[in-house]
């Protein structure tokens, strides 16, 4: 008999792709890519390939708890309730708040957002998708009236030209990148990348317009007043559909070629190519993300595409359109729910008092908020002044995602009352809890999802309930109860929150609002079990959902109009200086989602990348007195970090990028977000994540060290360290000023072994070089290797021997070298997740093996042949090897 496989969706980025797991006899679960599903149609990224090995419940969090006691779940919901009741009663509503998160789903969202604007009577709900799409919102708001994206992933493969602003969607959306690339082969499509970095998604474009940080603006604004020069802006669209185009012309007016040339600091030739493009091509659809929206002009940056796509008429179509894509699973989702400070349920207005009505009468609830609550970094400011006392936080680490975060760590700290649900223990936020929840995790617990093509997937539980972990909803149910709410909160499954979510989306709306799921209202539990795949809106009677929006040039403004908004280029809020010359970017690395919490949990994707970095131009590194592989200390008008050097041409000269994963569970000191700046957008309270004036220093280390451990090293007392997963066991990167008196002594502390263990050590004095590796029925079970320099030891190959037998002097004395013997390949860094493949194996292939391209390499090794994500890393290995040999 086989398993029954579970259909549900990957818990990571927007993307929203389908997974089957099956349970295979051994109980481990197996998961694939669902071919049904409209997303990824099989296939799976190497995130969402690894999803199986991530489910362990080592590090979770099991039971609620108190100030570090466990109780039990009516204790902690008891408390809870009665601290805000009692925070309310004293300080008003305002002086509580929610702090939730694009990764809850749907159900839980909107009884979150229920129990805070209708009940409490408050709007200080803010989630972490006011630092991913905020911006993108307020811009589709301006410009359509309504948060509407138009298009669907189709259109992607369907467009002649594809333009991707600030989106790395070679790491970030892997499987929607993999189809415009199997689009670009199988029909030319051409593929602009606009990002200041060359990036894996820029060595696959056509073109790659490296821009001044910030200067999207200008960029933009010149390509409208190019299509106006070159007549190619739509006169019978904009009459009929639009309105404010001549305003917005002026505004681009101001920018004239030189100037645009001399703020993007793109050579005439290069834009006058991507303005052509897009003149030329109708069918052209530009993909943004987080270098469009986390930033001081977000809002702007996003009309000023937009803008470019209403004169030429090139929305609502199939191939066309703006298309703002979504980084966590349900950002969409919650924004259906309203779950933002400035937002009512089912996209309605908070300000609207008709919306107000409509909702509160729908709720049957004892009152709306009607004014709008802090925005997230607005919040964690009045958290630190006392102006907010009680706080819920859930599915988000904001210690360590929120810019400025030292201050966000301080203003928990002073908070009388925090409250954390989330799924591990141990988390940089999970530290100042007052009370502890533990959620279900995926693969738990069931819902519904909204992916960035409006489409909403059901997430399916396929593995028990683990302790007493219970869901988001059900948790902020009860204590809705609790506190006096028990009439609006009495929800016994997600299908009934659903059905209430989607009659509401139906209530009094008639085509006055985008977002109507009306077809769904009322939904059976049974119905919900099955549910498939839809694209909202799908209003009462409609038998499929909706695949483009705008195709009847019909917007949800008063008028019906779609507007031009006028967009002015200004400088970033923070300007470089003296003390500070180097723009701070950050963002996402390929194998890592966010604060590590779930792919640190697997050594096959932490082998991609297994240390914080900072990448630099060499001759900005070269300024700062810094070389490759040292450590360097990043440092801010707000803080500093500790993070490895990394030189390339890819990255622009007075640029410095960091990405944004590590956190104090896996490195020293590598939060990134305490460097940033929390300056926000004006209009979308967004802040500028991508620029932060900065300086890099030499971190003047004594000595360098790498360890292995079946047990995780202990790190108390290192100055500069990073903790990675390895296959049977632990790595660390390690640093320090001072060189050690006895390192031996060290070692064993390090390696958290007895004096009476089987410790072979070797050291050489003229080159600083210390190593030890210790054995246990002889088998290793760890290593220390130190050297003045860092140590140049084949990581991947030492870390893959734990657990191996050394039974003879010889295979030890390998050991201690470092280095796997002749005629055994070393791997290098792994650059191909699904198959274990190392950038050592690819060069050789090269080299020895005759491969000449991505499609050889694949056909020799397995590489890049699975989920793709790996691909243009190949081309470069390939390109660069092959350029070397020439030489
Ligand atoms: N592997 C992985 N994938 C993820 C995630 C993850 O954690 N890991 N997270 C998901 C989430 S929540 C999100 S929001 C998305 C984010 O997806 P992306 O937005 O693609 O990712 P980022 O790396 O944050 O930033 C994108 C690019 O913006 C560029 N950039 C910086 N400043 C500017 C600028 O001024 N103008 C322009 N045009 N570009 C600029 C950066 O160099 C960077 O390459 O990824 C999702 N997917
Ligand atoms: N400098 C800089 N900062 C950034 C960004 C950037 O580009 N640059 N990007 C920003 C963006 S776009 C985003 S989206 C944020 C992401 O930042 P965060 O939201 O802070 O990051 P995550 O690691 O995804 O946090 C999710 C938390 O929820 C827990 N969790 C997982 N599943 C569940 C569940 O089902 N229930 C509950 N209750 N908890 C769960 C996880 O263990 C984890 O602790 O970072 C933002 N910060
Ligand atoms: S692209 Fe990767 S991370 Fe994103 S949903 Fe698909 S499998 Fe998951
Ligand atoms: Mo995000």
């Amino acid at each position: 008999m086989t398993a029954p496989v579970v259909r549900t969706t990957c818990p990571y980025c927007g993307v929203g792709c389908g997974v089957l797991v099956r349970r295979k006899a051994d109980g481990a679960y197996d998961v694939a890519g669902d071919p049904e599903h409209p997303a990824n149609k099989g296939r799976l990224c190497s995130k969402g390939s690894a999803l199986a090995e991530t489910l362990s419940l080592d590090s979770r969090m099991l039971h609620p708890m108190i100030a570090d006691r466990l109780v039990s779940w009516t204790q902690a919901i008891n408390h809870v309730a009665d601290r805000f009741k009692s925070t309310i009663a004293e300080h008003g509503a305002d002086a509580v708040a929610f702090y939730v998160s694009g990764q809850l789903l749907t159900e839980d969202y909107y009884v979150a957002n229920k129990l805070m604007k209708g009940f409490i009577g408050s709007a200080n709900i803010d989630t972490n998708s006011r630092l991913c799409m905020a911006s993108s919102v307020a811009g589709h708001k301006r410009a359509f009236g309504a948060d509407t994206v138009p298009g669907n992933y189709d259109d992607l493969e369907l467009a002649d030209l594809v333009v991707l602003v600030g989106s790395n969607l070679a790491w970030c959306h892997p499987v929607l990148f993999q189809r415009i690339v199997a689009a670009q082969q199988a029909r030319g499509t051409q593929i602009v990348v606009i990002d200041p970095r060359r990036t894996a998604t820029a060595e696959t474009a056509d073109l790659h317009l490296a821009l001044a940080p910030g200067s999207d603006v200008a960029l933009f604004n010149g390509l409208l007043r190019h299509l106006d020069a070159a007549g190619a802006i739509d006169p019978a669209y904009v009459t009929a559909y639009t309105s404010g185009l001549d305003a917005a012309l002026d505004a681009a007016r101001a920018d004239d070629p030189a100037t645009v040339e001399r703020r993007t600091g793109i050579e005439a030739s290069k834009l006058l190519a991507f303005y052509e493009l897009f003149t030329k091509h109708q069918r052209v659809v530009t993909v943004y993300s987080q270098g469009v929206n986390q930033s001081t002009a977000g809002t702007d940056k996003v009309n000023a595409i937009i803008n470019c796509h209403l004169a030429t008429g090139r929305i609502g179509k199939p191939g066309m359109g703006p298309f703002s894509i979504t980084g966590q699973p349900n950002a969409m989702g919650g924004r259906e729910v309203g779950g933002l400070a400035n937002m009512l349920a089912a996209h309605m207005d908070l300000n609207r008092p008709d919306h107000a009505r409509i909702v509160q009468r729908f709720w049957k609830a004892p009152t709306i908020a009607t004014r709008p609550g802090y925005k997230a970094v607005d919040l964690f400011r009045a958290v630190g002044e006392g102006r907010i006392k009680a706080l819920w936080i859930m599915a988000t680490n904001p210690v360590d995602s929120l810019p400025e975060a030292d201050s966000v760590s301080r203003a928990l700290q002073a908070c009388p009352f925090v409250v954390v649900s989330d799924v591990e223990r141990h988390t940089d936020t999970t530290a100042y809890a007052d009370v502890l929840l533990p959620s279900l995790a995926w693969g738990e617990k069931d819902g519904t999802v909204t992916n960035s093509e409006r489409s909403i997937s059901r997430q399916r539980a396929f593995m028990p309930v683990p302790g007493q972990a219970m869901p988001d909803w059900w948790q902020m149910a009860e204590v809705a109860k609790r506190m006096g709410f028990a009439k609006g909160f009495g929800f016994k499954q997600p299908a009934e929150i659903f059905a209430e979510h989607a009659a509401l989306s139906a209530t009094d709306n008639a085509g006055t609002r985008d977002f109507d799921i009306g077809a769904h209202a009322g939904i059976t539990a049974a119905r919900y079990d099955t549910l498939t795949p839809f694209q909202w809106p799908q209003p009462d009677g409609h038998a499929v959902g909706t695949a483009r929006m705008f195709s009847d040039g019909r917007y949800f403004t008063a008028d019906q109009r779609a507007r031009f908004v006028p967009t002015v280029w200004r400088e970033a809020a923070s300007a470089i200086s003296d003390a500070y010359p180097l723009v701070l970017n950050t963002g996402r690395i390929r194998d890592q989602w966010h604060t590590m919490t779930r792919t640190s949990k697997t050594a096959r994707l932490m082998g991609h990348i297994a240390e914080p970095f900072v990448e630099m131009n060499p001759a900005d590194a070269a300024r700062a007195h810094v070389q490759a592989t040292e450590i360097a200390v990043v440092r801010s008008a707000h803080g500093s970090i500790l993070v490895r050097v990394q030189t390339t041409e890819r990255q622009r000269l007075g640029s410095v990028f960091v990405p944004i994963h590590w956190t104090d569970q896996l490195s020293s000191s590598a939060r990134v977000d305490v460097l940033v700046t929390g300056n926000t957008d004006p209009l979308s309270g967004q802040p500028e994540l991508k620029f932060t004036p900065v300086t890099v220093e030499p971190f003047q280390a004594a000595w360098y060290g790498f360890a292995i451990g079946v047990r995780p090293p202990n790190r108390v007392g290192l100055e500069y360290w990073a903790l990675a997963k390895a296959r049977s066991g632990f790595r660390l990167e390690c640093a320090g000023r001072t060189q050690q008196s006895d390192w031996a002594e060290f070692a064993r502390r390090v390696l958290g072994i007895e004096a009476a263990a089987d410790m072979l050590a070797y050291r050489d004095a003229t080159t600083g070089q210390h190593r030890f590796a210790v054995f246990e029925n002889e088998c290793l079970i760890a290593a220390l290797y130190v050297a003045n320099r860092p140590a140049v030891v084949s990581r991947g190959w030492l870390a893959d021997q734990l657990g191996q037998r050394f039974p003879g002097p010889h295979d030890r004395m390998r050991l201690l070298a470092g280095r796997a013997g002749d005629g055994v390949p070393d791997k290098g860094a792994i650059v191909c997740s699904c198959f274990d493949i190392g950038a050592t194996q690819i060069a050789t292939a090269v080299t020895g093996g005759g491969c000449v391209d991505v499609a050889g390499i694949g056909a020799a090794l397995g590489a890049g042949t699975n989920c793709g994500s790996c691909r243009s890393e190949i081309g470069r290995i390939v390109e660069h090897t092959r350029r070397a040999t020439v030489e």
